[in-house]
């Protein structure tokens, strides 16, 4: 790894390292949330190092110096080291040009839209996981199911209004959108965006993003040699 000085001698990374899961549970789906930062790293054209953390790793004390939950991704450089992945993305848009508009009107609402993204579009998606991995067995684990959805199509449904036929969701592609994008993916395979059309093609404009393609050949890899290795 490169190494700089910083003003008291000490060594410090060159360019930000980030943490990803060392055996992804998705095997390489795209799906976790060192993407977003990867994706973000990606769009402006920042390079970066990766250290993959295994699970036996991920809730020990060097880790949660970093990150208290013991989750993925961080994020470290020079003497800044960060958690929270919308946070993280906040801060590359903040450091770099090409993630949020220049205008601070326009700017403002960039941001509205990373924490519509986490605070109201998301909650209900992550239920879904927790209805169908934690929840799974139970009772009344098909009637949880059928309301946890229901909450998403309500939310995605006023999503959709709001995106009309626009590209984006406040003219440029901005962290609003890679955030959203993002947070919508996880619903991969559940065919709930399916449902709305526009949200679709909203997603897979972003999935053909160039930064979006490197970021994501960049996790699969990841996957790909932890299988090969066995
Ligand atoms: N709010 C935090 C953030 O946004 O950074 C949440 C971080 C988080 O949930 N990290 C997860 C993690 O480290 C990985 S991304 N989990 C391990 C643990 O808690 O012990 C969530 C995730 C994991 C796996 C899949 N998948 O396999 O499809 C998708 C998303």
């Amino acid at each position: 790894m490169a190494l700089l000085a910083d003003g008291e001698g000490r060594s410090l990374p060159m360019k930000p390292i980030i943490t990803a899961f060392a055996n992804s549970p998705d095997g390489g789906a795209g799906l976790a949330r060192d993407m977003h930062v990867r994706w973000a790293l990606e769009e402006v054209g920042q390079d970066y190092d990766v250290r993959l953390v295994p699970w036996a790793e991920m809730k020990e004390p060097a880790h949660r110096a970093i990150q208290p939950f013991g989750q993925i991704p961080t994020y470290e450089y020079g003497g800044l080291a960060l958690f929270e992945s919308a946070a993280i993305v906040f801060h590359i848009a903040e450091t770099h040009d090409g993630l949020l508009p220049k205008d601070a009107d326009a700017r403002a609402r960039a941001i509205t839209w990373m924490f519509c993204a986490v605070s109201t579009i998301e909650p209900p998606i992550v239920d879904l996981d927790v209805v169908e991995l934690l929840e799974d067995g139970k009772s009344w684990q098909a009637e949880r199911k059928e309301m946890v959805e229901s909450r998403i199509r309500t939310k995605l449904a006023d999503l959709s209004a709001r995106l009309g036929s626009a590209d984006w969701l406040d003219g440029a592609f901005s962290a609003g959108d890679l955030m959203m994008v993002e947070v919508l993916r996880r619903l991969a395979g559940s065919g709930l965006v399916e449902e709305f059309p526009n949200l679709a093609a909203y997603v897979a404009r972003g999935e053909a993003r160039p930064a979006f393609k490197r970021a994501f050949a960049a996790q699969k890899k990841v996957a790909e040699d932890a299988s090969a290795s066995g």
